[in-house]
């Protein structure tokens, strides 16, 4: 594993061409082609996930002050990170705007002019959009922004609320599959109460535990109950005829899914990406020399026509450098599988195929199975990389039952699980004793079991960990 990640963060970013923070407003950065293209993968596969049932939409940017006002509780959770708009050029607005820091005030007066009758229920939307939000804790590039880039953020409203607590089930397997698709392990769990959504019910949530030992709140998944709908009046007439107020859920996910997708598979050497969203699956690299150049580059050619006609996104490093610094380049961009070619390969009729894993060198025939030997390297490959980072997530899960013990796991690396009586002030407690924050709720607590601080019947099994 990487000694000190934050620094090999930094410079991977720069060096394998993602981001570049330079910008010179502090938490907003610029993707650069390369991190751009597997932002792109990744938002391709959560639009694939939502598009079964939920239908993209596009709101706009700015927010009145009215709206952003309604809701107590909401607004209270977000007044010291709103960014304001209050001039048209020269003239004051009549009333000041927001740059939405999340789209609920946005989108839930427009529900409650949609939303007539129980016909027009359920109401799954979603939008990747950006959001400003004026962080006061340290920014980070990906993982702590101003400007959160790559906000997907989706809201339902349901009849009952059944219906909307199936919509926080189906949210859960969703993340799960999207997550799942880039090999990132995860633990999923229900926040407590001082640290639930503003303006929510009860928030679920998904962490995953960086190389630091840190964790970072990949995803989150929040039950509205009525809170919004009594505010914005979202109500509906129901079969019975009566008129009844909705309840909502939304979910949101950032650009800190790129961000632990570097993080997680990363080594020492640079990325290593997950096929899912790395913009070249397969980099050929051809050995040329003089004689026989022609005949190398044809072939090149050919594998990679064949490789593209059965799906995979392949690219020929014809750079004209040494070899060893194409190999050390795609290394550091995290290619999963590269070929190389050379003259004598080609009298040999194969190719010699290297995975970013392992860095094992294996010949693979240039016969009528290369696309399926091909393909056969990259599963291996993907399935190598999610099995060690969920050893990874594994190993790093300690369970106590002894409150002085949390710091020396926690400090050692480690996320701690503990049980817990489940009383708001004991939790509260145990955080300001130790100094970490509980993530949340994983499990109920076996029978017998007794709190770690309280030492009364223990509720529940929970996490508790140093977070970014
Ligand atoms: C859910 C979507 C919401 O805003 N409203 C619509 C709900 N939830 S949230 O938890 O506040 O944010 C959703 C996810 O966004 C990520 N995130 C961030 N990423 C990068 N920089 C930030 N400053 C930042 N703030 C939040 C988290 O992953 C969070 O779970």
């Amino acid at each position: 594993m990487v000694e000190n990640f934050s620094e090999w963060f930094h410079d991977i970013l720069e060096e394998a061409n993602i981001t570049d923070s330079r910008y010179p407003i502090k938490g907003m950065a610029i993707w650069l082609p390369y991190g751009f293209k597997i932002r792109k993968y990744m938002l391709e596969k959560i639009k694939e996930l939502l598009d079964k049932d939920h239908d993209e939409v596009l709101f706009p940017l700015l927010v009145p002050e009215g709206e952003l006002a309604k809701e107590g509780e909401h607004v209270k959770g977000f007044e010291e990170e709103v960014y304001w708009v209050t001039k048209g050029g020269k003239n004051d607005l009549n009333e000041k705007l927001a740059l939405r820091p999340t789209s609920e005030t946005a989108i839930y007066p427009m529900y409650a002019l949609w939303i007539r009758s129980h016909i027009d229920l359920p109401i799954k939307y979603y939008q990747v959009v950006n959001t400003f939000r004026y962080e006061t804790k340290h920014t980070r590039p990906l993982i702590r922004v101003r400007e959160i880039t790559t906000f997907k953020e989706a809201h339902t409203a349901h009849a009952t609320k059944e219906e909307s607590d199936e919509q926080i089930e189906d949210f859960i397997e969703i993340y799960k599959e999207f997550f799942d698709s880039f090999g990132l392990p995860y633990m999923i769990s229900k926040r407590p109460i001082w640290d639930t959504f503003p303006g929510a019910d009860y928030t679920m949530a998904f962490d995953i535990i960086m190389p630091d030992g840190k964790t970072l709140q990949v995803g989150t998944i929040h039950n509205l109950g009525q809170t919004f709908a009594k505010t914005f009046n979202i109500t509906f007439e129901d079969k019975d005829g009566e008129h009844k107020y909705v309840y909502q859920t939304c979910a949101g996910v950032s650009d800190r899914v790129v961000a632990s997708i570097i993080g997680i598979h990363g080594d020492e050497k640079g990325l290593r990406l997950p096929p899912m969203v790395s913009p070249n699956q397969v980099t050929i690299i051809p050995i040329l020399f003089k004689k026989g150049k022609e005949e190398v580059m044809a072939k090149c050619e050919e594998i990679k026509n064949d490789l593209e006609s059965a799906g995979l996104r392949v690219n020929i490093d014809e750079r004209d450098i040494r070899p060893g610094k194409k190999f050390y380049d795609w290394e550091l961009k995290g290619t999963p599988l590269k070929l190389e070619i050379g003259p004598r390969d080609l009298e040999n009729n194969i190719t010699i195929a290297m995975r970013r894993d392992d860095g094992e060198k294996v010949e693979i025939a240039l016969d009528d199975n290369l696309v399926d030997n091909v393909k056969d390297l990259l599963e291996k490959y993907d399935e190598n990389l999610s099995k060690t980072a969920w050893d990874f997530q594994a190993e790093h899960v300690k369970f106590t039952e002894n409150m002085d013990e949390i710091k020396g796991l926690i400090e050692a690396g480690n996320v701690v699980s503990f049980n817990w009586c489940g009383d708001d002030e004991c939790g509260k407690k145990i955080e300001e004793e130790t100094g970490y924050d509980i993530l949340g709720i994983i499990d109920d607590a076996e029978d017998g079991a007794k709190c770690i601080l309280s030492g009364d019947d223990a509720k529940y099994l929970t996490l508790i960990a140093k977070t970014y």
